[in-house]
């Protein structure tokens, strides 16, 4: 069982020579495990573990951060900051060592340069959430504002699932996840936690030992998570909205929808009834592949059980429809009024619990309204000079990149190639490894991990905010972001008190603004549970909208201005990136366990478990293709080709195929990767990235 094997990975007999510190896992992940790392020497690590007093991590982290040692200790480390003398994209050999100093006046002098001939928003500080820490992350920010430089809308992840849950409920905020413990049936929806949030697991698990509860996964393919569930439901990608609207269907056509609860906490009730009048499980069917008799069992199943749980991920909600696909699930519990019950409601996330004010730490009283957001997930149009993005402003001709490889991860890759190849670009890149992106840049700056610096962390699966200190000295002359950008910001003359504070100063301002203990408090007590009252979390003190409603005809256009044409109910919203007879199959690129995103691509542990880039693809079709195990396939549209192994699996309908990612292009047969065939196309109403919206063909190779 991969639990057993996480916990395994987790568990090492005692040393008593060594000091074991408390710290927070730093990546991107819903889990933001507490963590107990042992230090063997003030430099070296040893085993990383869970934490066993922490009701939510319980003991469990996953596999590739119990040996972290690997990754903080690889000889591929960057140690030192680096000159690129070769060609771009040319590898370790393309470098030579330079001094700090060197580096920083280099890119000082650069960004200067820049500003003198196009103005201030020529420069894009490029940033996403390879470090979770509120200080690290975020600071870029400070210097964005402070500088004038063009903003971001950070849109990789989860600005469209954001957008579906505040359409209906109203505030980021759901049922705790521990309280799933207490659930008799947990429908895990659109995410696959098993890889990429295992507590979520744990607390499930509890359910299903102490009561019996059920476990559905709703996912396209049957993942591990799906492997240990009860009924997988198996969607077309994109359709989740239909199964929803069936489901709900026969909720109100059987008598599961609670009258008085809607009459009491919903808005827009008497419209979705009829609505869903034409919306049977035979029109579901139809749409999402899932068998009518299915979607009626689990309708059942769902109506009949008051203390039912949604665990709602973000795979779901990469799509052009994406944000339409979250509100309609979302709309489940309110129909059945489960949110009345201990164990039931739903969770998307918990991170609008936190309320931690940003003010001094990005800078934020010195955001000029007037300067223009680029959208991350467009950086390869924007790169290449799309008017739609760039309008009459300057060209990018300076980029400052932190905790983030744009390289592999973001949509429309041959565009993002081009952008970053070309020569009147400059562009510094601060990071661990000399990943894709870094090797596009003019100058490498090495940083530090979580392991050598001070920050602090909310999270968005459960409800604890963690203050860190560096358990080691920094690797080589790794530098954490907060000193670059001081140092930088000195460079520049860009003022703001916050460059002047040290990482800690700024925790303690930001949680004295926001009614928390001071930093070294909530460090010596490892975290603080803020977890909400019964009432609250459930919203019997009303949702979060001004009416306090449930809202089942969102104003799309309070969340973003891409609104034309979204459906004003619950629906299936056809935008996606529909098969036709040139492209007969949609394309998931879900993420893979033993990678986060792409960090973990460089350690050996992770790239022996991963193997190598395949297609999942159904036997029938790897049989009408005279397709086997190990051959290549070329999967492609408009936007270019790829060509990988292909893995026959039963666990998939005909006309979907998996990728499962993030693989550096280096990975791939003809070294370019799979998001290539990505679309950079914005999800509607506020943008967000629609990684796993691709319809493809498919060619023997
Ligand atoms: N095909 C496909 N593509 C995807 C996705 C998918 O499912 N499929 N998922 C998307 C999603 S959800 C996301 S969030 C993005 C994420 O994509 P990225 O933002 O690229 O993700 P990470 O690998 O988490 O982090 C990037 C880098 O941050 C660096 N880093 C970590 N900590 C620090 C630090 O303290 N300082 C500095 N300077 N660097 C640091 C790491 O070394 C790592 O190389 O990918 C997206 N791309
Ligand atoms: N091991 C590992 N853990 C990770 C990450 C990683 O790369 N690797 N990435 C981290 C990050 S940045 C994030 S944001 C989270 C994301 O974690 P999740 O919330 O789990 O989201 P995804 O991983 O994007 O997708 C989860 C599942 O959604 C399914 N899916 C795709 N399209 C649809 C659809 O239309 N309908 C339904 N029902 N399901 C669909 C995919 O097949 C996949 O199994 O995970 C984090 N944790
Ligand atoms: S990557 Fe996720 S599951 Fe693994 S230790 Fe970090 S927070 Fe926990
Ligand atoms: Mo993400």
């Amino acid at each position: 069982m991969p639990l057993d094997q996480n916990r395994a990975e987790t568990q090492q007999e005692d040393r008593t020579d060594v000091q074991v510190f408390h710290s927070a896992c730093p990546h991107d992940c819903p889990s933001t495990c507490a963590l107990e790392v042992e230090r063997l020497d003030p430099e070296t690590i040893g085993r990383v573990r869970g934490a066993s007093a922490n009701s939510y991590t319980a003991g469990v982290i996953c596999a590739k951060v119990a040996r972290y040692a690997e990754r903080v200790h690889h000889p591929d480390r960057l140690k030192k900051p680096l000159r690129r003398i070769g060609a771009k994209g040319e590898g370790r050999e393309a470098f030579e060592e330079i001094s700090w100093d060197e580096a920083l006046d280099t890119v000082a002098e650069k960004l200067r340069s820049a500003v003198a001939k196009f103005g201030p928003e020529t420069v894009w500080p490029y940033y996403y959430a390879g470090t979770m820490g509120l200080v690290q992350r975020d600071g870029i920010n400070r210097l964005r504002h402070a500088m004038g430089y063009s903003r971001q809308h950070s849109t990789f992840c989860s600005t469209l699932a954001d957008a579906g849950w505040l359409a209906g409920a109203g505030s980021k905020k759901g049922v705790d996840a521990r309280e799933m413990a207490e659930s008799d049936l947990i429908v895990i929806w659109g995410c696959n936690p098993v890889s990429t949030q295992v507590n979520v697991m744990t607390h499930a698990s509890r359910a299903r030992k102490n009561r019996g509860a059920k476990i559905v996964v709703v996912d396209p393919y049957v993942t591990e998570t799906a492997k240990q569930a009860d009924i997988h439901l198996m969607p077309n990608p994109g359709t989740d909205g239909a199964l929803a609207c069936a489901v709900m269907h026969v909720l109100f056509r059987d008598g599961h929808a609670d009258r008085a609860y809607l009459e009491k906490y919903t808005a827009g009730h008497a419209e979705l009834e009829v609505h869903l009048g034409a919306k049977t499980p035979e029109w579901a069917e139809e749409i999402t592949g899932i068998p009518a008799a299915e979607i009626e069992a689990f309708a059942a199943l769902y109506g009949q059980t008051n203390r039912s749980y949604l665990r709602l991920g973000f795979g779901f909600t990469r799509s052009r429809n994406g944000a339409v696909q979250m509100f309609s699930a979302s709309c489940l519990p309110a129909v059945t009024g489960a949110w009345q019950y201990p164990g039931g409601g739903a969770l998307y996330s918990n991170s609008g619990i936190y309320g931690i004010d940003k003010t001094i730490i990005e800078g934020l009283d010195r955001v000029d309204q007037q300067t223009r957001i680029l959208d991350q997930s467009r950086i390869g149009p924007i790169l290449t000079g799309d008017p739609r993005d760039l309008g009459d402003g300057p060209p990018v001709t300076a980029m400052f990149v932190q905790n983030t490889n744009p390289m592999n991860v973001a949509p429309d890759l041959g565009k993002v190639r081009e952008g970053f190849s070309r020569e009147d670009l400059f562009v510094c890149v601060h990071e661990q490894f000399l990943t894709e992106t870094a090797q596009m840049a003019d100058i490498v700056l090495p940083a530090t991990t979580f392991l050598e610096h001070d920050d602090m962390y909310v999270a968005g699966g459960h409800t604890h905010l963690q203050v860190t200190k560096a358990v080691i000295a920094p690797v080589g002359e790794a530098r954490p972001n907060h000193w670059v950008l001081g140092e930088l910001a000195r460079r520049l003359g860009a003022e703001h008190p916050g460059f002047d504070m040290s990482e800690w100063e700024l925790m303690d301002d930001a949680l004295q603004r926001s009614g928390y203990a001071d930093a070294q408090s909530v460090w010596e007590g490892h975290w603080d549970d803020r977890v909400e009252g019964f009432d609250d979390a459930h919203f019997l003190n009303g949702f979060g909208h001004a009416d306090g409603k449930f809202h089942f005809m969102p104003d799309w256009s309070k969340i973003g201005g891409n609104h034309a044409g979204m459906p004003t109910l619950p629906d299936h919203d056809t935008v996606i990136d529909g098969r036709d007879d040139a492209h007969p199959f949609r394309l998931v690129t879900a993420p893979s366990r033993n990678y986060l995103n792409t960090s973990f691509t460089e350690t050996a542990t992770s790239q022996k478990r991963e193997g190598r880039p395949e297609a999942q693809i159904h036997p029938e079709v790897c049989k009408e293709m005279g397709l086997e195990t190990g051959d290549q396939v070329r999967i492609g549209n408009g936007q270019g080709s790829v060509v990988v192994h292909v893995r026959p699996t039963e666990g998939l309908r005909r006309g979907t195929v998996i990728v499962e990612s993030v693989w550096p292009n280096k990975a791939f047969i003809e070294g370019i990767g799979i998001n290539l065939l990505v679309s950079a196309e914005a999800g509607k109403p506020n943008g967000g990235a629609v990684f796993h919206d691709t319809a493809v063909w498919l060619q023997t190779a």
